[in-house]
């Protein structure tokens, strides 16, 4: 095996921390900024490889700050705070875990369009204040089969959601940026024509530059009063203040949301707000998915440094 420097920015799971520092002698890039600084300044043109996960990614400055980086290894789907410009620009190689987790960010999306429809969250509620016994039976909810359900993105994750969707008799139609050739599912031109279409929107778009800010006032608006809005793709994909503000001014019936602009930090205004569920981004959170996504990251640093490629590169 070729002597590789590794890299790890930011905290990983135990497991892959371990085996990285193990089999490879990785290190940690320091915490603090200053620290940053000098560590990068004296060691960054050693690392021909850095192991990150998604919540941290490998941005600009520290790509610049990388002069010998020839791949990013993420863990995670979404690489968005990874600057894959640069790293195109520069024949660095990114990796992703595409696939693994589809089943258990799906099954978030419907956990999410369960509990903000029915509103199961807001109900167990209710028991544990005693609400039950001295307010009696809880107000009813809003059905949630045979819905009609827009999905933003119909990718690999998207489109288990959308067969998940069918169980549930609900009428089901997206917008990608290209129609999807094999599935019989309706195709909006826009985001704002399936958001008009539909009674609930879930966003399962990829994250990054071009689909910042793709579900705003317009496409929120076009939901409607009576729409309710699901996000487990990525919190940049929508208008977190125009979502805020039609939330507290009754312009949206709902939202269940695992991902944020800012995490972990969540909008204030949204924590007294009974409509909406507010999931800490555990999309993948599963010990059988998080180890899969392990074994993934492990198996694409273990290729790229025995082949010098990646078994699943991410798409520039
Ligand atoms: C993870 C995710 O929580 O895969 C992704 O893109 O958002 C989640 O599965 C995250 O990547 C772990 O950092």
């Amino acid at each position: 095996m070729e002597n590789i420097a590794v890299l790890q920015v930011g905290p990983l799971m135990p497991t892959v921390q371990e085996s990285i520092r193990k089999d490879y002698g990785a290190v940690r890039l320091p915490d603090g900024a200053l620290e940053q600084e000098e560590f990068l300044r004296t060691h960054g043109p050693s690392f021909a490889v850095a192991v990150t996960s998604g919540r941290f990614g490998v941005g600009t400055e520290l790509m610049r700050a990388l002069p010998n980086l020839r791949a990013v290894i993420n863990f995670g789907v979404g690489y968005d705070t990874t600057d894959v410009a640069q790293a195109a620009g520069r024949g660095i190689t990114v990796s992703n875990t595409p696939d693994v987790l589809n089943e258990c960010v799906a099954d978030t999306a419907i956990a999410l369009y369960l509990d903000v429809l029915r509103k199961t969250s807001v109900a167990d509620r209710y028991v544990r204040r005693g609400d039950w016994l001295s307010k009696g039976n809880f107000p009813l909810a809003t059905k949630a089969s045979g819905k009609k359900v827009g999905i933003l993105g119909l990718g690999r994750i998207g489109r288990v959601i959308a067969r998940r969707l069918e169980g549930f008799d609900c009428d089901v139609s997206y917008h990608s940026r290209n129609p999807v050739a094999d599935v019989g599912y309706w195709y909006a031109a826009s985001p704002v024509e399936l958001a008009a279409g539909c009674d609930v929107l879930i966003v399962a778009a990829a994250g990054g530059p071009g689909s910042a800010g793709l579900v705003g006032a317009e496409v929120i608006n076009a939901l409607g009063p009576n729409g309710y809005l699901v996000n487990i793709a990525r919190g940049s994909v929508v208008d977190e203040e125009a979502l805020v503000a039609a939330l507290l001014a009754g312009r949206l019936a709902g939202a269940g949301l695992d991902v944020f602009v800012e995490e972990p930090k969540v909008p204030e205004d949204l924590l007294s707000l009974d409509n909406v569920v507010l999931l800490p981004h555990l999309g993948s959170g599963t010990h059988e998915t998080r180890a899969a996504m392990a074994e993934l990251t492990l198996a694409n640093l273990r290729s790229y440094v025995t082949t010098g490629s990646v078994l699943t590169a991410a798409q520039a």
